[in-house]
């Protein structure tokens, strides 16, 4: 999507902000440093990097007052291009140095003001062992899960070691992001909190990513699901395009709708992300669309209780060696 017909968005500039969302000028007027101390990070490893999305994924150990050591992982991005702001950056370039050229073509290096050229960093910390991980470039194995193998290897293993979801219940009870929630039903059953993803700086809509977090707690994963959830389900579906449409002007056709299984977080969340956008984790080995999903639990009520699942495990997870143990790779 380009911005140069936004939407009424608040990313466009002079747009007003509807509530809850900063205008990205406002953004930048907010207290410059933060209580991260990047500056005193010490770089243990490189995790993964990935030159498509011009992204790299840190090992660092952060020195506190007392010396005492802690595990960091930083994922540092750049930033998409905004439409509005390229002219500024060809007028105002800084260095230009001349790489090749060659007939009618030619490449360079730029050195654009730094004000125009953002770093997203995400920070984790303190992370855990489970983190480093989860970013660690690994070869992966697909595993077939049956029902079977969901109660005696999957769940079990869940139950006893999984990232925690503290973050999640912080957004419900609005201890934290209360003022990013895009949209609430409130219904402690039926109801879900939509807000920004935390791999979205909601500059562009290029990369729109956002997660609806449901009220209710005892639903971990796509394989709780049953015909129950389906009301739960439609509010998600419906409400939560309206909202992005009312919010962002995306329409529904151009979102992509889904649940991952395995999710890193067991707490039933749906990802809402723009169609044009290949977000991490949309392929088809780990996202089921949740229109799918409510058509499967409307045929059968408990399709997701009888089906066999697909999903990548990294080779040193420890449920890929449960799986291999039970002699089921
Ligand atoms: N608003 O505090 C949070 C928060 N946390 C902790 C996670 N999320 C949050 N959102 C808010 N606030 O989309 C988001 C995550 C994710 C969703 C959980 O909740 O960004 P999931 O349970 O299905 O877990 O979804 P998943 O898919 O493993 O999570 P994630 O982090 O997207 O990881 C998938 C893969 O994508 C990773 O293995 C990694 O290779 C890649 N990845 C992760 N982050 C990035 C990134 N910033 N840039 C590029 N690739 C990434």
């Amino acid at each position: 999507r380009r911005m140069a017909t936004p939407p009424p968005s608040p990313l466009s500039p002079g747009a007003a902000a509807p509530s809850g969302l900063r205008r990205r000028d406002e953004a930048e007027a907010a207290p410059v440093g933060s209580s991260f101390p990047l500056g005193s990070v010490r770089l243990r490893r490189l995790l993964r990097d990935s030159a498509r999305e011009k992204a790299a994924f840190v090992h660092g150990q952060v020195v506190g007052a007392a010396g005492e050591e802690t595990d960091a992982v930083l994922i540092l991005e750049k930033t998409p291009f905004q439409e509005e702001k390229i002219e500024e950056l060809l007028r105002r370039h800084g260095k230009m140095e001349l790489q090749m050229s060659n007939d009618i073509y030619s490449t360079y290096r730029l050195q654009p003001p730094p004000e125009l050229s953002e770093i997203k960093v995400t920070v984790v910390h303190p992370a855990t062992e489970k983190h480093l991980q989860k970013y660690l470039r690994q070869e992966v194995h697909l595993i077939r899960e049956t029902w079977e193998d969901y109660k005696n290897i999957t769940l079990p293993f869940i139950q006893s070691q999984s990232f925690s979801i503290q973050w999640v219940y912080n957004i419900l009870e609005k201890k934290a992001e209360a003022d990013r929630i895009i949209h609430e039903n409130p219904d402690p059953c039926n109801g879900f909190v939509l807000v920004p993803d935390f791999k979205w700086n909601q500059n562009q809509l290029e990369d729109l990513y956002l997660i609806a977090l449901i009220h209710r707690r005892d639903v971990k994963s796509l394989r709780d699901l049953t015909a129950e959830h389906l009301p739960l389900l439609r509010n998600i579906l419906q409400e939560g395009k309206e909202a992005i449409t009312k919010h962002f002007g995306v329409p529904g056709s151009q979102l992509r709708i889904y649940l991952h299984y395995q999710p890193s977080y067991y707490h039933l969340h749906v990802h809402f992300t723009a169609l044009g956008y290949d977000a991490p984790g949309c392929s088809v080995e780990r996202a089921h669309l949740l229109e799918d999903v409510m058509d499967n639990l409307l045929l059968d009520a408990q399709h997701y209780q009888k089906r066999a699942l697909t999903f990548p495990l990294r080779a040193d997870e420890p449920l890929l060696k449960r799986f291999q143990e039970a002699g089921r790779v």
